[in-house]
This record gives structure tokens, sequence and C-alpha cells, in this order.
């Protein structure tokens, strides 16, 4: 039955509303949820966390569009049966069926995620999904869509930095968001006035963004004022939040016990005034809309409508363990192409400003955000100046928070299905996106597939501040603004990570990222933005490296995940080198000196990309030299050159004449600021050449 609604602000009109429809959507959510509860408790699975209470946002659901973006939390029952009408996919994913369209059976029930749906991959870091929904909106807004982000949380989880950085996000830019806090006044068994000094509304106001308090149990008062904010979202008025009030009905989850927290007076209460579906129930008999005996019909029809879907998903196939390392990452499969333009004598910040170039030229709409990105300098390093000379609008600064950095452009991946690019100016301060950067690498393997999120993070990694490459000058960056960051980044499952050693391999390599639709972190050496090719001892430039400081004009590319074999000298080898980014030029330095001193050749392996690093090149090494040495500039402690060498001994032990030897930074914080102190932090050629000679020596 459709009712006119008048919506209650002046000259807005919200859409005619079926209520019976409506009422039907929330009903069928209340009442799986009483079924998965039983469920849950006969032993039939192992969790359910539950929505009984906050069924209002069915209505929420209902004022927005089909192509309006959804970011739900787990109590959006409602919200996933007002898009998609889909009553068998909770179920699947509860009894973790290969048909779940959400996770495929793989992660916990009440993720909701539908791509087809435009349903974001909701994620178990309470308003973990927040700063990507900024950056689908952040996309929407730039392409001019119609489109607007819903994004709903609990009220303790508003307390989160994420949550924080999506307000944040929406304000600045004026996002096209709705931001629902669904206040049920329990975080587990803390209530709301722990979240927040004062009123969220005025704390969402003094942030910049519009906000509003509503009562979720008037059903026909949270259609009308979410039908009213979307209209002004769409108006281009900037985004909006709604406070909205429920109740909890039911414990926190399957795991927790209500009466342990909460007094029986106050959940008498609740029950008797919170609960939405009998609330709205009471209101369609009261408007003369169903009669009490059409609503008790409605939900035995509801019940064997979902009694009827269980029987079908029971028979339905579970996940086999065979499947466990499917959709981890997606290393982009290269096209072999040659590089046709002139080459020219380049550094690697020319390179890295060109492939920023080509990938402006090829596609209208990729950008490169981060702090100070869009000024004339092109970032503090200038690495985006060509985008901002030439590209205008391609470069784009952001405010002061690389969680926020890291979210727009994770979220415009996804909207857009390509890769866009945070910089983050020091590697050192990623760490307020590392839950972002995590999230992103995880989509693909917890939606099954589903989701890709495509996204380059450029970041200046290592010694150096962009000044020429000496043996030991590092730049003084210090604490701060000098970490390696490859532990960082290598460890994270779905993340592909590359640190470049030549300008030739930057742009390439960069090229190829942008093809990427796992997550790519880029890390780009400080010492080796404007750095020579290395020399030796005399002074001579070292051939075998020194070509791949000549850059074609135009496009290509270069593979991910393949290692480039540097061979100093002439004759068999006599020692395998693994190194990356700047330990590469000292190695190839420490290299060419020993070999024209003593003859033979030496090869350096330089992996070029980190995560998934090139088994076959370093096995081929080591099994042609028999002896080798990992070189890396991290501190000598966990490190991602101690995988590399265990992966050595563990899987070349046989082909080895001699103990695999392992150089690093020492065990220290990061380089010291004194030239003296960082000189001793940092390995260079010297090292280098005193440990071929010992291990020559063996
Ligand atoms: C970042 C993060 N911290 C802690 C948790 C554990 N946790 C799960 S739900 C929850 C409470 C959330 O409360 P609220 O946002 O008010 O939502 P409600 O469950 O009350 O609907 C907590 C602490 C988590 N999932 N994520």
């Amino acid at each position: 039955m459709t009712v006119d609604i008048k919506a209650t602000g002046a000259n807005t009109l919200a859409q005619p509303l079926d209520v019976i429809a409506l009422y039907k959507t929330m009903l069928t959510a209340r009442l799986m949820n009483d079924l998965l509860k039983v469920r849950k408790t006969q032993g039939r699975f192992p969790f359910y966390i539950g929505c009984a209470g906050h069924e209002t946002m069915a209505a929420v659901v209902a004022a927005l569009d089909e192509e309006d973006w959804l970011a739900l939390y787990y109590r959006d029952l409602a919200a996933w049966l007002q898009r998609t009408g889909d009553i068998y996919g909770p179920l699947r994913e509860a009894y973790s069926r290969v048909t779940g369209p959400m996770c495929a059976g793989r992660n916990m029930p009440a993720h909701y995620s539908s791509k087809q749906h435009r349903i974001l991959p909701g994620v178990s870091e309470v308003s973990g999904l927040a700063p990507f929904a900024g950056g689908v909106a952040f996309a929407a807004k730039r392409q001019n869509e119609n489109a607007i982000v819903m994004c709903s949380t609990g009220e303790g989880s508003s307390a989160t930095n994420d949550f924080s950085v999506a307000l944040r996000q929406a304000a600045v830019h004026r996002l096209p968001m709705l931001l629902i806090v669904e206040d049920n006044n329990w975080a587990i068994t803390t209530p709301s006035s722990v979240q927040w000094a004062g009123s969220l509304v005025e704390w969402a106001k003094g942030a910049g963004v519009y906000a509003e308090e509503v009562d979720g149990n008037d059903i026909i008062q949270t259609y009308e004022t979410t039908a009213r904010l979307v209209q002004q979202i769409r108006s281009g008025n900037g985004p909006a939040l709604m406070h909205l009030h429920l109740g909890l009905l039911d414990p926190h989850s399957s795991s927790t016990d209500i009466k342990a927290y909460r007094s029986k007076e106050e959940i008498a209460l609740t029950t008797a005034t919170k609960d939405p579906v009998k609330n709205f129930g009471r209101w369609l008999v009261e408007n003369g809309h169903a009669r009490e005996e059409d609503l008790e019909c409605f939900r035995k029809e509801i019940r064997a409508e979902l009694d009827r879907a269980e029987q079908e998903v029971l028979k339905e196939q579970e996940p086999t363990g065979d499947r466990v390392l499917e959709h981890v990452v997606y290393v982009p499969e290269w096209r072999e192409n040659i590089p046709r333009g002139a080459k020219r004598r380049m550094t690697m910040l020319g390179a890295i400003n060109e492939a920023l170039g080509e990938l402006a030229e090829r596609d209208p709409q990729f950008f490169v955000y981060g702090q100070d990105v869009g000024s004339p300098r092109g970032g503090v390093f200038g690495a985006t100046a060509t985008l901002v000379s030439k590209y205008p609008g391609h470069a784009i600064s952001s405010p002061l928070n690389e969680q926020l950095i890291v979210g727009i452009a994770a979220g415009a991946g996804m909207h857009d299905g390509k890769a866009r690019c945070a910089e983050i100016q020091f590697v050192d301060y990623h760490q307020s996106a590392t839950q972002t950067i995590r999230l992103a690498a995880r989509m693909s393997y917890q939606s099954f597939g589903d989701w890709s999120v495509p996204l380059i993070i450029r970041t200046k990694s290592g010694s150096g501040g962009g000044g020429p490459i000496s043996s030991s000058g590092s730049g003084g960056g210090a604490y701060g603004h000098s970490n390696a960051g490859e532990l960082w980044f290598t460890h994270v499952p779905g993340m592909i990570t590359i640190c470049p050693a030549t300008p030739f391999d930057a742009k390439g390599l960069l090229l190829e990222a942008a093809r990427s639709k796992s997550p790519v972190a880029f890390l780009e050496r400080g010492r080796l933005y404007r750095s020579e090719p290395p020399k030796d001892g005399a002074g001579n430039s070292i051939a075998e490296i020194a070509e791949y400081w000549s850059v074609p004009e135009g496009y290509y590319t270069l593979p991910i995940g393949k290692a480039r074999r540097l061979r100093i000298g002439q004759g068999p080898s006599q020692m395998a080198i693994i190194a990356w980014g700047t330990m590469v030029l000292e190695a190839c330095t420490a290299a060419a000196n020993v070999v024209s001193r003593e003859g033979g050749s030496i090869e350096v392996v330089d992996l070029r990309t980190l995560a998934p690093f090139d088994e076959e090149a370093i096995a081929a090494a080591v099994k042609e030299a028999n002896r080798v040495i990992v070189v890396t500039e991290e501190a000598d402690l966990t490190s991602f050159g101690r995988h590399i060498h265990s992966w050595i001994v563990q899987n070349c032990f046989y082909d080895l004449d001699c103990t695999p030897a392992f150089i690093s930074a020492v065990a220290a914080p990061a380089a010291p600021y004194s030239a003296a102190e960082e000189a001793a932090f940092y390995p260079d050629a010297t090292d280098i050449e005193a440990k071929i000679e010992a291990l020559l020596a063996e």
C-alpha cells in the first residue's frame, strides 16, 4: 500500500512510500534475526549478531535511490533486505555456504557486502569502512554523479578515528554523504555517555557537517527526515549526519550475556518502548493501513518463507579448505611491451613525474591525493609538479591526515575500478593509516573476489631527503623522515610492495602498478630521487646499471614480481648480492671495486618488487654463485631483509658453500641526525665490499 508522506521541511516532498512493503521488510529482518539467534543457540553455527531494534534502517534505505552507495554496519540486516530483497544471503553467510553473496561464507555473518547492489564490503573493525565511503563519495562528486553515499555505524563506533576521518573527509570536500549514527545507548557494556563530551549533533556541526537528531522509533519521521536530508545532499549542499535514537532489544551478540550489564528494568522499558517493528505495526493499524489480523498473517507467511529458504540453503555447498589461498592478491599479468620513445637521461624524480603525467593523459579520472601535492612545487619532493603544471585538477592537496588520504584514494579506486594514487609524504607517517591500508588489502579476500581495492600508495622512504647519493651521506632525515618501511607493507597479505632502484624501473613499474587490482605500496627512496648512477672507487660510472638512468619517452610498463639481475664483471658469478632500492647502488659500487681488483663477476639481484618477490631469480643467482649476501637499509630487528635471508636458508641451503651473509642498518630506532652517527647507522658499499672479500676468502 502506497501512502503519500509529506516531508517535514518546507517545499520538500518525500516520495510516496509503500508502508506495507516497508513493514514486511522490517518484519522479515526481525523474524530472520529470531531464527538465526535460535540456530546459533542450537549450535548450528559459531556466531550471530542481531538487528533487533535497528529495523528502522529499512526506512532510511527506502528514502535512497538504487544508485546510492551503502556502507552498512552489522546491525543493518533490514537495510540489506530493503536494498537487495535477498533473504537467502544472510542465511547463506550464517551457515557459511559458498553461495553467500557477501563473503561466500568466508567472513562472520552480518558483514553486508554486494558490488552488484553498491553495498561496500563491511568490516569487523567498527567504522573501518567509513574512510573508504568518503573516497567513494569523493569520486562520485568529482564525476558529477547524482549518487550519494550512506554510511552507518553505532554510537560507540562513532568514537573511532576512522569515523572522525570520514566526518572530516565529508566536511572538507563537501561530499555527498549521509552519515548515520545508530545510537542504541550501548557499546557492548559501555553507555553512550562515555563516547562524546556533549552532543554528537553539536560535535558534527562544529566539524562542518549539518546534523540532526531523529527518533528512530518513529518510522515515518525517520523516512521523511532521510528524504529531506538526501534532497539537501543531492542539491549540492554538502554532507549531513543523522543521530538516530534506537533501542537494543538483544544482547550485543551471541557471545554476550545481557543480564551481566543491563538491569531488568532497563531491558523491559527498552522492549516496551523501543521496538520499531511493533511501533510501526501499531501505526499501520491506528492509521487504517492494516488490521491486526493482517500483521499476524504477514508474520506467518514470512516465517514460512524463511523456513523454506533455510531448508534450501542447508542443501548448498560448504567451502572446502583448498580454496583458502583464493583471492589473496592480484598481480597484474604483464603484457610485454617495448618502450619506443626516445631515451633521455633523467632522475628518478623526473621519471615519476612522467609516469604520473602518462596516467593522467590516459585516464581523465586519475588523480594523486596527498599533502601539498597540488601546490606548484608538486609536493615537498616535487613528484607531482608535472601534474600540477600540465594536468590541472589531477594533483589534489589533502588535509594533514594520512588515514584520510588513503581512504579517499582507496574508496575512489573502488568506485572507479582503477587505481588512484595516495601520496604519503614520508613513510614514517603512514602509521595512522595502517588500519585502512590493511583493510584495503583484505577486501578482495574477505569478499571472495567480489570487491577489489585498486590503489597506489607512493611514499618517500629510507634515507635521504632527495640529495645526491654518496657512500654515507643520507640527508639528516633522522627519526620521522628516514625509515625504510618495507616491513610495514610486505607483511600485509594482499599488498604488493615495489621499491625501484633506477629511474627507468621507477617509471615502468609505476605505470604497471596502476594496472593492479590489489593495493600497491610504491616505496621511493629519498636518496635516489635525484641521484646519479653509482660509481666505483676510481670514480668510473658502472655501465651495467648506469644505462637505467636513460628513460624512454611515453608509455611502457615493467613486470611486477620480477627482479633485475645485474652482472658486474665477466665470467661465472662468484657472489650473489640480493638488494633493493638504495642498497642496489651501494652493492654495485662494492661489486665493481672487487671485480676491478680481482676479476670475475658478481651478480647484484635488484628485487624491484619486494612482495611478491622473485623467488626464481634469487634461487638461480644463489645456485650459480654458491655464495650470497642480503643487504638491507632496514634496522637490524625483525625485517623484510631477514625474511629474504630466511627464505634463502630454507630454499637454497644445498646450493650454498658458506654461511649466507646479512648486512643491515644497526638495531636502533632510525638514523640519527648527526653526520657521524648517521654514517654509523647505515650500511654502505664499504661494508658490502668487506663482506664480499670475507666470503670469498672462506
Ligand atoms: C576497532 C574495533 N574495536 C573494538 C571492536 C570490538 N567491538 C565490536 S562491536 C563493539 C561495540 C560497538 O558498539 P556500538 O558502535 O555502539 O554498536 P552496537 O553494537 O551497540 O550496535 C566493539 C567494542 C571492534 N570490532 N572494532
